[in-house]
């Protein structure tokens, strides 16, 4: 069992048609040299302060978590290469035909680092549409689109991501996978692997005494959802302000929905949009 690779230039077409099949897909060499030079710059400045492992109270998070594993997010606020990465035009085409059929737009789920250390377990199988439980079901629909980029070589000592194509489309969501139908996202530093949020997938095992393995995880979720990360609560209006509106609403600084289809908007300040309704924008900027 293995994930199919594809290239860039393949397109949004070949990216979809391996999600449908397989739920999880590999793009080659998806991110620019210096944009992955300079995200990796300006994480490489954050990593050595940050602690390994939860503080969390619960037992269950931290072994999600993992003992030696390094999780931080705030990612628009600590590099401003994390914007070209999160409004990737490849991506966001992906994203539109998965989600929007169920939406009148999507937002940033999360963007977290996920450093596996040296002497780090597997984590268990998952599926990210677990976050809105009754949502994650066989019959159900896509909600959430995640991408690991590898801001390291993937290999599978080092604990590329572990996936189990085509769980997506089991009848029975509480299946245990067997081994036999587990594969790893070997792939070289600027790969990246794009899966749905109802594939079976985890962190793998990172078996090396010295090696640090650097992945990035990207995902987007329908704008009707709570997003697993507090998007402005973690970047400032004066660090999105001169963001073009698609990375403002992806970042959670613009309300859901802003179309006159319906008087539906959802995410807005005394009922305006997030800047106006705090005062921020003047009416006349806008548009
Ligand atoms: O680190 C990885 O490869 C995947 C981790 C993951 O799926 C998660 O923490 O939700």
């Amino acid at each position: 069992m293995q994930l199919q690779q594809i290239g860039r230039d393949d397109g949004v077409g070949a990216i979809c048609s391996v999600l449908e099949t397989d739920g999880g897909v590999i793009v080659r060499d998806f991110l620019a040299p210096s944009t992955l030079r300079q995200f990796r710059d300006d994480i490489e400045a954050h990593v050595a302060h940050h602690r390994a492992g939860s503080v969390a109270d619960s037992e269950v998070i931290q072994r999600f978590w993992g003992a030696n594993t390094k999780r931080f997010t705030r990612l628009a606020h600590r590099s401003r290469a994390f914007i070209d990465i999160l409004t990737d035009p490849l991506y966001l085409a992906a994203a539109d035909r998965i989600l929007l059929p169920n939406a009148s737009d999507y937002w940033m789920n999360t963007g977290q680092m996920m450093i596996i250390g040296p002497g780090e377990k597997a984590q268990w199988l998952h599926r990210d549409a677990e976050n809105w439980p009754t949502m994650c079901r066989p019959d159900g629909f896509e909600v959430t689109l995640s991408c690991l980029f590898a801001i390291s070589d993937f290999t599978a000592d080092v604990g590329a991501t572990r996936v189990v194509p085509g769980s997506h489309r089991w009848d029975d969501y509480t299946r245990k996978a067997t081994p036999e139908e587990q594969c790893q996202a070997v792939m070289s530093a600027g790969s990246a692997m794009i899966y749905t949020g109802r594939v079976l997938h985890s962190g793998g095992a990172n078996v090396t005494t010295d090696q640090w393995r650097y992945g990035l995880h990207v995902s987007y979720v329908l704008g009707w959802l709570t997003p697993e990360e507090a998007g402005p609560l973690g970047v400032s209006w004066e660090e999105v302000r001169d963001l073009p509106q698609v990375a403002q609403r992806l970042l959670g600084w613009r309300a859901s929905n802003m179309n006159d289809r319906y008087a539906a908007r959802t995410w807005t300040v005394d009922y305006e949009d997030v800047p106006l309704g705090l005062g921020l924008e003047s009416p006349t900027v806008r548009d």
